[in-house]
């Protein structure tokens, strides 16, 4: 008890004990923490969809959710970051999407009594670091913090692969937008110190230690992507007309992960020329990712660089979801000292770049980033230095 309390007046607040009081201000119980974080994708983008591959790392902004059972069959979720509150019941979860936050609460709820679980009425305060529109998929770690929430605090217990898959769909039917499995598979598997090659159709992965001496520098556009999800679903229309396409001629594909470029190149003349560069985009970036894993494995960040600069051409000339500030924000890191490479990250149209960056150069690029875009642009970038982060996880906040 003693140590506690020294241990608590040496130790600054965490957000799990702000959470905690506030937790206990709103409501009068006890409860459970849960946190699962943002992601960077390092390469391999808009492939998920496209049964393909993908090389995302965690990062450290969390988005936490405080949660205690209830007897009735209420959900009562409190947002600090928009300062609200929103009630449900468990019996009138359905509805279209209403552009509003609670439609991931709403939509994880639904589609967990859907897929069969039957979770209690709760209460739950939800606090999120992961900035909102910039790509870095704060709409995956609410959804997976929450997934948590609501399966530990009901007891039951449902496998991290079915969570992820499980807040997947509730992002299609709740949220309207068809995304593939990375964010919430990242949200749910990431490993500190690493980042995770995922196999987007067989489901396998595997950890790429990322060397301790290379910093995953993010740099925040400010330009935010929150009407996008009409151009992505468009991306991901292409991509299947793409393939149906395709499988005219090459019976038995299945996505364009099963295409090779050559036919791709061979069969071009069956396709509209956008569908066509939207195809080329997918089954070039696949290649990378594999090409990408193996330079991280062999220590050639120059290698791995060189792959994130190509991607990034692609997706702006190809997929065409880049935009003036990302272009730039790549142009101007790939002349500062100690960087291997950039790309923008995530689905685009705004958000974030992705910078490889040696650890020693890393407080002069942020400095200097800065500056330089801001001079250009008149707009004052966010940067956060980051190091692959872990997945989701229970925060143990229940001290006495
Ligand atoms: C968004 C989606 F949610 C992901 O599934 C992925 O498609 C990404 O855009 C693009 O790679 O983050």
């Amino acid at each position: 008890m003693i140590d506690g309390m020294i241990d608590s007046l040496l130790r600054p607040e965490s957000t799990g004990d702000l959470l905690t009081a506030r937790f206990r201000e709103m409501f009068g119980t006890e409860m459970r923490i849960f946190r699962a974080p943002g992601r960077v994708n390092l390469i391999g983008e808009h492939t998920d969809y496209n049964d393909g591959f993908v090389m995302p790392a965690a990062i450290g902004f969390y988005t936490w959710v405080a949660a205690a059972k209830r007897e009735d069959r209420v959900l009562e979720a409190y947002s600090d970051r928009f300062d609200e509150k929103v009630t449900f019941s468990l019996d009138a979860l359905a509805g279209p999407p209403r552009r509003h936050w609670s439609d991931f609460i709403r939509g994880v709820a639904a589609t967990l009594q859907g897929a069969g679980h039957s979770i209690s009425g709760a209460n739950l305060v939800i606090h999120g670091e992961v900035p909102l529109g910039a790509g870095l998929s704060s709409s995956a770690s609410l959804e997976v913090a929450t997934a948590l929430a609501f399966t530990v605090s009901s007891g039951i217990a449902v496998p991290r692969l079915e969570l992820a898959k499980l807040c997947q769909a509730a992002e299609h039917e709740y949220v309207g937008t068809r995304c593939g499995i990375m964010d919430q598979f990242i949200a749910s598997f990431g490993v500190s110190g690493n980042a995770l090659m995922l196999d987007c159709r067989s489901l396998v992965y595997q950890l790429i230690r990322v060397p301790r001496d290379l910093r995953l520098a993010v740099c925040n556009s400010m330009v935010r992507h929150e009407h996008a999800s009409g151009e992505y679903n468009l991306r991901r229309a292409d991509c299947e007309a793409g393939a149906k396409l395709l499988a005219q001629h090459l019976p038995g594909i299945h996505a364009l992960r099963d295409v090779g470029i050559a036919d791709l190149e061979k069969y071009k003349h069956a396709l509209p020329e956008t569908i066509y560069r939207r195809c080329r985009h997918v089954i070039t970036e696949n290649q990378r990712v594999l090409d990408a894993a193996k330079a991280l494995q062999s220590g050639d960040a120059g290698g791995f660089g060189g792959l994130m600069y190509a991607s990034h051409a692609s997706l702006r000339d190809d997929y065409e979801v880049s935009c003036r500030e990302l272009d730039l924000l790549v142009e101007l890191a790939a002349s500062r000292p100690g960087v291997y490479g950039a790309r923008m990250t995530g689905g685009g149209f705004g958000g974030c770049t992705v910078n490889l960056v040696r650890e020693e150069c890393a407080s002069a690029f942020e400095a200097e980033m800065a500056r330089t875009y801001q001079q250009a642009t008149g707009i004052a970038p966010d940067i956060y230095v980051c190091e692959p982060a872990q997945g989701a996880q229970a925060w143990p906040a229940e001290r006495s």
